[in-house]
């Protein structure tokens, strides 16, 4: 496999809006970014994804981009942007932005060209098709609820919009509106960007015959997904934007691809595949509800476990993906995927454990690292989020009482990853002077960097352990290229992998007890080394294993050991 510069990085995701505010506003922005560069460098981060910083109406914060060229006003200037590119750069940080080119904001001059002359040019940027008698040309139900399909005043025609109605769909078939997007991103590439996470990007292809399905609903549509699922294609668009772009700037690429074919992983991110590495979503597909997130079941560890691991192994000998626990589209990781019991410290830390120590490239998201949780809301109107506002919508039109609906919202809700960084105890989190655009968790005073940091066993500081080991020059080899082999597979509740390399010749066991019992695991080796311990100091728990011959775990307790020898 050839080497790549991004293969042993660690990343991390800002959600600008709700990062660090300099000026009072209370909105986060790019100068609040560039004051915690070396708060990220610290906790060993390589490469940080913006989401959205362009100018946008912020229908879906920053999702509905007006204007490709322009940085939001909230956010600052671009001089400010180029000051970022330029701090990150003496840090060795590369900046990634984010690539909304599915659609864009109805404010987007195309659009409003096209509003403007229905048969013009710009019309055919986007999907302007003709009603079928006197309706919608398909009965596709947007991601965000409703209709799919919006009229173009003054025509017989509808606009499509796979998201919001204020985010058109972008018209991938016409090769004038592909050259427009290609230079654009060149144009970013050539300030000295790092790359692109690439935003829902495989709605790009349509079947522009846009055919009707079965409804799937109470609403009588289907969601537009179907569609999607069905078509073929997408490919040669990728392809084309990665020869036209990317390529040419050995840029690293993270592509947010949800509905995948089967048997495509190598396609995209194989060797010459669409992208460098594509996000690891099969977690999150676990907790899909069947209409909605008011009938979203529970994540169960076992399936958890069976899907991650299988996850891992489809992808070995093919390339690597993106490893999450969340992301500013989902709950907090450490609310969805942790047990009720193991919610705390140590749980968190043991989450981080085997997150991180996987193949592939760790994703933090801001606010991770410190262990930040779901927030509660008492009523709807606190929330801002237009999927949750749709949600919570579906979930009353189904029956359930303003209490479940909530519920739903407080297990699933987008904002619960969106409330401010919490970087300290005081007003606001100390996250800004003023008022924040959405109000903070009230947990702050208790979960944040200042107090973090000056503690030895903090969530952060474990964390900062948990990245110095793997790039650590004598473990990195291991932990980026060595093979992830699953085991302990039997035992309920462990979650156990080694990584092992030919080249280091080492074997490497992370093993995490998510039980809410202590149980004693045998090992599949001799111990040599303790690498990392979430509960006691490395030299105890070395002692523990030699005494006893075997690994005991506590509940909550993740251990990553080296073992003598290289590969059996
Ligand atoms: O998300 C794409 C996507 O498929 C979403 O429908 C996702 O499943 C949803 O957010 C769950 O509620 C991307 C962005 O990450 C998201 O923030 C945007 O809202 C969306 O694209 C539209 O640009
Ligand atoms: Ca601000």
């Amino acid at each position: 496999m050839q080497k790549k510069w991004w293969h042993d990085k660690v990343a991390y995701q800002i959600y600008p809006k709700s990062f660090m505010d300099s000026n009072g506003d209370g909105i986060g922005d790019l100068r609040g970014i560039i004051s915690k560069l070396d708060y990220l460098k610290e906790l060993g981060i390589d490469i940080i994804w913006l989401s959205p910083i362009y100018k946008s109406p912020f229908v879906d914060q920053g999702y509905d981009i007006s204007d490709y060229y322009q940085i939001a006003e909230e956010f600052g200037t671009m001089e400010e942007f180029d000051e970022l590119l330029a701090e990150a750069k003496k840090r060795d940080m590369y900046i990634l932005m984010d690539l909304v080119v599915n659609h864009c904001s109805s404010q987007h001059e195309y659009f409003q060209k096209a509003l403007s002359d229905p048969d013009g040019e710009y019309a055919d940027y986007f999907y302007f098709v003709k009603g079928k008698d006197g309706r919608e040309p398909s009965n596709y139900r947007s991601y965000f609820g409703g209709k799919a399909w919006e009229p173009v005043p003054g025509t017989d025609k509808y606009y499509l919009h796979m998201f919001a109605k204020e985010q058109p769909d972008l018209n991938w078939e016409n090769p004038a509106l592909r050259r427009k997007v290609y230079d654009m991103m060149n144009w970013w590439l050539k300030k000295g960007l790092g790359g692109f996470r690439i935003d829902a990007i495989i709605n790009i292809k349509k079947d522009i015959n846009f055919p009707s399905f079965p409804p799937d609903g109470p609403d009588g549509l289907v969601s537009c997904v179907k569609m999607v699922e069905e078509v073929n294609g997408v490919g040669e668009f990728l392809e084309e934007m990665k020869h036209e772009t990317f390529e040419k700037f050995d840029a690293f690429t993270v592509g947010e691809v949800f509905n995948m074919k089967e048997d495509e992983l190598r396609e995209f991110i194989g060797e010459d595949g669409h992208f460098s590495s594509m996000f690891d979503f099969s977690a999150h597909e676990l907790t899909y509800g069947e209409h909605g997130w008011y009938d979203a079941k529970p994540v169960e560890f076992r399936r958890w476990r069976e899907i991650l691991f299988a996850s891992q192994k489809e992808m070995e000998g093919i390339g690597f993906k993106a490893n999450i626990i969340e992301n500013h589209d989902e709950p907090r990781g450490a609310s969805r995927y942790l047990p009720e019991y193991a919610r705390n410290e140590a749980g968190k830390k043991m989450l981080a454990t085997t997150s991180i120590l996987l193949r592939g490239i760790p994703f933090i998201y801001q606010g991770q690292e410190i262990g930040m949780t779901n927030c509660k809301r008492d009523d709807i109107s606190e929330y801002d989020d237009i999927s949750t506002k749709d949600q919570y919508q579906v979930a009353i039109e189904a029956g359930c009482t303003k209490d479940e609906a909530l519920r739903a919202c407080y297990e699933n809700s987008r904002d619960n990853a969106r409330t401010p960084m919490q970087w300290s105890g005081e007003e606001n989190a100390g996250f800004t002077g003023g008022r924040p655009w959405l109000s903070v968790n009230p947990n702050y005073t208790e979960i944040n960097v200042l107090e973090q940091e000056s503690r030895e066993d903090s969530v952060l500081s474990y964390y900062k352990k948990l990245i110095a080991l793997r790039k650590a020059p004598e473990y990195k080899e291991t932990f980026t290229y060595g093979s992830f082999q699953p085991i302990y597979e039997e035992t309920e509740n462990i979650f156990g992998f080694l990584r092992v390399s030919k080249e280091s010749g080492q074997r490497i066991l992370t093993a995490a007890n998510f039980g809410k019992e202590a149980c004693t695991l045998s090992l599949p080796g001799t111990a040599k080394k303790v690498l990392l311990s979430n509960m006691k100091k490395e030299s105890e728990a070395e002692a523990e294993i030699r005494t006893l011959g075997r690994l005991p775990l506590e509940s909550c307790e993740a251990i990553v050991l080296l073992l003598e020898g290289g590969e059996e």
